[in-house]
Order: C-alpha cells, then structure tokens, then sequence
C-alpha cells in the first residue's frame, strides 16, 4: 500500500501488477509468483528497466532520488530527518499493533478493537505512543498532513490510518481528523475503492482469524 499510494499521489506512472495473497508457502501461487523476483519472498517489488528495487522504504527513497522536483520527503533538512526517524519507526516498530491489527479495509470491526486494548497492553502502549506522536506533528503542522503537504511519512503511516478506523481505535481530534483526511486524500480513496472491489476473502487463520466467511463484519458506511 505505501509506495503503491505515494506514487499515486505524487502521480509518478507505474503499472501494477497484483499478486493475490493465498497463502505463503513455498508452494503457493503468491510465492512461485514472486520468488523468480526477490529471492526474499516479499512484497513490494518496483521493477525499472533491469533494475528490481525491493522493501517499501527502499522503493520510496528510489522515487525520491528520481523525482526530486516532487518533494516526496519534506523540505528542510531537520523536517526531513523527523520523516525519516517516523518512517524508520513505522518501518521496523509498532510490532503489536501490526500483529493484533490486522489491515481489513472491508470491514468494520470496533468490538474486536475493544477487545484487543482491553486483553493486550503492549497494544495500547503502542496506541498511546502512537497517538502522542502524531498528534505533537499535526499540532505543529503547517498543512493537513504530518509534515504540511502529503509526503513519504504520510504514505508510510496510510495502513495505520486504515487500522484506526476499522477497528475504531481511540486517538486524539487531530489524529482522528488526519485519519480522515487521509481518507480523502487521492492515493488512498483509490487504494481503498479497488480494495472494495475485490472483495476478495483468505480463510488463513493469520489474515482474519475473528471472521468466518467475507460477509461478517462488512463495512456498511
Ligand atoms: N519491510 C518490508 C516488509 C515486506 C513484507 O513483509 N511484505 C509482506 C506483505 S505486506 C510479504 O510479502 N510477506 C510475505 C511473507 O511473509 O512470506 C517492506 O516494507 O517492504
């Protein structure tokens, strides 16, 4: 979802190419699929001419040295070094809320939200912190996005956002607001209508293991 939006956004062309997550076994479609590409295993891959770039923030840092004229990082050397230090934290942090959390942008689920912080304090530490950040960026913001214009942060911190509304999670008003916004914001209403479209469903324990069949749980707003 990150560079996918950020592309997006910053309108930098690209083709995707969609590999259906069925299972991750060496066998599985999505692996045979994606191994002969990144020996790895993982996805994102950005492919440019001979050139295979994986990992989420190295394909961000990659666009960012071809377009420079577009800004994706925040202009001003010390707004610069607080989006990294915030994607670094996205990047290798908040380990719990990824876990307990996981990304379902078809449904709504604020029960199994409560749940969750009820059942596991390292998630609501992360929550805690999580909103305390973001929310001293947005207050000393000088646009609606965590560095004043849509920038690297703000894609990296797009599932996050996806997180906090589905299973409606207790922020800040700033935070709340910015999760709106981002909702709104070009990339991601896009990423979030082909979501819906797809209505795609993996009964694997570890995608959905609170929903039996695609139905339960839709989101209806
Ligand atoms: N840190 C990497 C994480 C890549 C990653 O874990 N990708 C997941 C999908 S979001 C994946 O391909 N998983 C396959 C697997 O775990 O076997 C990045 O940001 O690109």
């Amino acid at each position: 979802m990150r560079p996918w939006v950020l592309m997006r956004h910053f309108e930098i062309p690209f083709t995707e190419k969609l590999v259906r997550f069925d299972a991750f076994g060496i066998n599985s479609t999505f692996k045979q699929t994606i191994l002969p590409i990144n020996p790895d295993g993982a996805v994102p891959i950005l492919v440019d001419d001979d050139l295979i770039v994986t990992d989420s923030l190295a394909i961000a840092e990659y666009l960012a040295e071809q377009h420079p004229e577009l800004h994706l990082w925040p202009k001003g050397r010390k707004a610069r070094a607080k989006a990294r230090s915030l994607v670094a934290k996205m990047h290798s942090g908040f380990s719990n809320i990824r876990h307990y959390f996981t990304m379902n942008i078809e449904a709504d689920l604020p029960e199994i939200g409560q749940l969750v912080l009820r059942d596991q304090p390292k998630v609501k530490e992360e929550l805690v912190f999580l909103d305390s950040t973001l929310t001293t960026l947005l207050t000393q913001s000088k646009g609606d996005y965590l560095f004043g214009q849509f920038s690297i942060a703000d894609a990296f911190y797009a599932p996050m956002c996806m997180r906090i509304n589905t299973f409606a999670l207790p922020t800040s008003p700033q935070l709340a607001n910015y999760v709106e916004t981002m909702l709104q914001t070009k990339g991601v209403k896009e990423w979030i209508s082909d979501a819906l479209i797809e209505e795609d469903f993996v009964v694997e324990d570890y995608h959905e293991p609170y929903r039996l069949v695609r139905t339960d749980h839709l989101r209806t707003k």
